[in-house]
């Protein structure tokens, strides 16, 4: 990646993070812990590997992103409304009554996404019919990225999809899992111990690398990676911090669905000046 393609990024992740503050201070609360921890994610998909059309959110030669853990609806809105997919203005409408950007991915209502959700754990076997489809049409050009939580993890429709895509080999599909090590009600590993994701993933016939998913580049090549393996189904494991970026929410006790009040709203207009430095800076 070359030093402009970094700075890109980093200013779009920052952006990004802007957009998802103000909608979680508009709305008074929102899952801001596992938003933020994909928001380096959501900005190398949207601000360098993903092929779309704003103009035609349907258009056929698409990449397709899977949001399973459908609660990080703010991230990809905020990423589609910044590739201009529809009015920036809409975000501050986050579930409202008639909104068409509700707090969980929903594909009948926001122009751009092609997965509703808010069920966990289904979102990957969506995603394998799509590479499997996309496959079969000899579509190779194009590519399916699905991003799990750690926790939704506990469900275990994603192990049979897993299966699936091994077995028919499906490297057209990337598989994300979100390891930012915490779940609704406490840490993964005490609510239900997952041990290691990439032992599990190898064992279950994947290619699988684990990065610093704060880390823009990483990410990148992590992908560029994983587009290379042949005859292989692919994962990627985000090492990332449940509420990555804003220190207050890393460090909230319970930072799944908090409410934004007074406090947190100083917080996170004190965070926005912060992020604006390096959406401004040179
Ligand atoms: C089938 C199902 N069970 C429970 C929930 C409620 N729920 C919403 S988010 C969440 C926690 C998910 O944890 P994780 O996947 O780790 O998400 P993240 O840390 O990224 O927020 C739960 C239990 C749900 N949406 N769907
Ligand atoms: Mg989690």
């Amino acid at each position: 990646m070359t030093n402009t393609e970094q700075k890109a990024l980093k200013k779009f992740s920052a952006q990004l993070r802007i957009d998802q503050l103000e909608m979680f201070k508009q709305r008074g609360m929102g899952h801001i812990g596992g938003c933020l921890s994909v928001t380096e994610l959501i900005s190398v998909l949207y601000g360098k590997q993903m092929k779309f059309d704003p103009k035609n959110p349907s258009w056929e030669g698409r990449d397709y992103l899977v949001m399973s853990k459908a609660h990080a609806a703010p991230t990809v809105c905020a990423a589609l409304a910044e590739k201009g997919f529809f009015d920036k203005k809409l975000l501050l409408t986050m579930d409202d009554i008639g909104t068409h950007i509700p707090s969980h991915v929903d594909r009948l209502l926001t122009p751009g996404v092609d997965m509703t959700g808010g069920s966990l754990g289904q979102g990957c076997s969506v995603a394998a019919g799509i590479a499997f489809g996309l496959r079969h049409m000899g579509r190779d050009d194009q590519y399916v990225y699905v991003c799990i939580g750690d926790g939704e993890l506990n469900e275990g429709q994603n192990w049979e999809a897993f299966q699936f895509l091994a077995h028919y080999k499906l490297n057209n599909c990337i598989v994300f899992i979100d390891n930012n090590k915490r779940q609704h009600d406490g840490y993964c590993t005490e609510v239900l111990n997952p041990f290691s994701y990439e032992d599990k993933m190898r064992a279950f016939g994947f290619w699988t690398i684990t990065v610093d998913g704060g880390d823009e580049e990483a990410i990148d090549d992590a992908i560029n990676l994983a587009k290379k393996v042949k005859d292989q189904a692919v994962c990627i494991v985000l090492d990332t911090i449940k509420g990555q970026g804003v220190k207050y929410y890393e460090d909230m006790p319970d930072n799944h669905a908090p409410k934004v009040f007074e406090e947190g709203k100083a917080v996170i207009d004190a965070a926005i000046a912060e992020l604006k430095k390096i959406t401004e800076g040179e």
